[in-house]
């Protein structure tokens, strides 16, 4: 049919419609106008009625469970650190359950070497002496009267990630039990170069002695640059006071630094010109290389990411688009980029980065993926704003041998099966 044949009532109709939308428009709706809304898309449904199910017979309950003055999970979320039988305390993030950057405080990995000290906070003090003008003993409200510093960092224990440390990892390790001894918090407390100028150090003071107040009496040398630099008495923990696990009532925060080095339960500050060489840093924490010496005050964390979905222990249902997602950090500033490869790292691609990206921080990358059902093998490659690109494990082998036993950042792998299962490593 030509235009020029198209029935007056056709072009009635459209000038008809063309009216009611305007009185639509101007808020008179007719009812031409209803019929147009119902062939429309636009036309929003009736809300769903609530089933018996959902409604609560209590509106001050949720779950039953009667309004409490501190909140819990949904009874359907269950996250756990978990808790291994090794002497000293271990716990690992739930990486694989968490979205984002932070790790709730709950869930935030402890490794504390002869328990967790019960600090009351009206007996606590900060002692600082050595080479300062004036020694100075702090009270944990003194040390809230100065101004306060907030700051968004991981902290990763040295030895996290040894199950990768191989060519030939063991396939059943989920994100936690390969790397949850990393963990991401708002961090609040006084900036140690504060206290520092309060004191006031000597001029040829270099090095500092950290002391934790537990049974361990955990004591590690860190340079006084990294007080000038960024370090804090922390306590406070993602907006409440700094968790018993955590060092409450404060700790040694060292932004990007091996976790070791972050003294909880902090007593006392020696002020020196040379490390003090203890236990802490010369039979444990350093790190032994292939040509028999060891690289000693190792204090950086080197970038380091891992995918954590998918992983194992969860299934692909099907082929199709799926989301890679996981974290990026590094020790020495911002995550710059980090690749994903799909293929066993022939293919290198980069994934989005989620803002905000922060220095020293966990940062949250995606990756879409239209999984074709064939065997892959995934990997995540960070590269922070330095230019340090994480290396492979045979790289980390090489520069340091077999036998290392801190600062494990290679290169992890999973590996999916045709089946849809997910296996930690390349060759699962
Ligand atoms: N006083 C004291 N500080 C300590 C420890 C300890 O045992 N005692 N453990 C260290 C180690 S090995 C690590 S990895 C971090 C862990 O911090 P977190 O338990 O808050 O995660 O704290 C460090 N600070
Ligand atoms: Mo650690």
């Amino acid at each position: 049919m030509s235009k020029r044949d198209t029935p007056d009532t056709d072009e009635g109709n459209v000038r008809k419609s063309k009216i009611t939308r305007r009185s639509l428009l101007a808020g008179a709706a007719g009812a031409a106008g209803a019929a147009i809304l119902k062939n429309s898309t636009a036309t929003a449904d009736e809300p769903p009625t609530p089933s018996p199910q959902q409604a609560s017979p209590d509106p001050t309950k949720a779950y039953g469970r009667p309004a409490t003055p501190v909140g819990a999970r949904s009874t359907f979320e269950r996250p756990e650190r978990s808790v291994s039988n090794s002497p000293g305390g271990v716990s690992r993030t739930p990486l694989q359950d968490l979205n984002g950057m932070i790790t709730p405080s709950d869930l935030h990995f402890e490794r504390h070497h002869a328990g967790v000290p019960r600090i009351d906070p009206a007996d606590y003090s900060l002692l600082i002496h050595g080479m300062v003008e004036r020694p100075m003993k702090f009270s944990l409200d003194d040390l809230k009267r100065f101004p306060s510093r907030t700051q968004i960092c991981f902290i990763e224990c040295a030895g996290n990630g040894g199950a990768a440390y191989t060519t030939t990892p063991n396939p059943q390790r989920s994100p936690q039990q390969v790397d949850g001894l990393v963990s991401t918090s708002e961090w609040t407390g006084v900036p140690l170069a504060t206290l520092f100028r309060e004191v006031g150090l000597s001029d040829d003071a270099s090095w500092f002695l950290a002391e934790g107040m537990d049974a361990s009496v955990m004591t590690r040398s860190i340079p006084t640059d990294k007080a000038w630099d960024d370090a804090l008495i922390a306590y406070g923990q993602n907006g409440e006071a700094i968790r018993p696990e955590q060092g409450y009532p404060a700790r040694l925060l060292l932004p990007g630094w091996e976790g070791n080095a972050n003294v909880k339960w902090i007593r006392r500050i020696d002020v020196s010109d040379r490390p003090f060489m203890t236990r802490w840093e010369t039979s444990k924490y350093s790190d032994p290389l292939a040509d028999g010496t060891a690289r000693i005050f190792s204090f950086t964390m080197d970038a380091k990411s891992l995918i954590t979905s998918p992983c194992y222990p969860s299934v692909l249902r099907a082929p199709g688009w799926w989301q890679i997602s996981g974290v990026a950090w590094s020790g020495r500033g911002k995550i710059d980029r980090v690749d994903v490869s799909t293929d066993g790292g022939q293919r290198w691609e980069p994934a989005e980065l989620e803002d905000p990206v922060l220095p020293k921080c966990q940062t949250r990358f995606r990756y879409l993926w239209n999984w074709s059902g064939d065997e892959a093998v995934l990997m995540s490659r960070a590269v922070d704003e330095t230019g340090y690109v994480q290396p492979t494990v045979e790289q980390v082998q090489q520069a340091r041998g077999v036998f290392s036993r801190y600062h494990y950042n290679s290169i992890r792998a999973w590996t999916v099966k045709p089946d849809g299962a997910v296996l930690f490593g390349a060759g699962a």
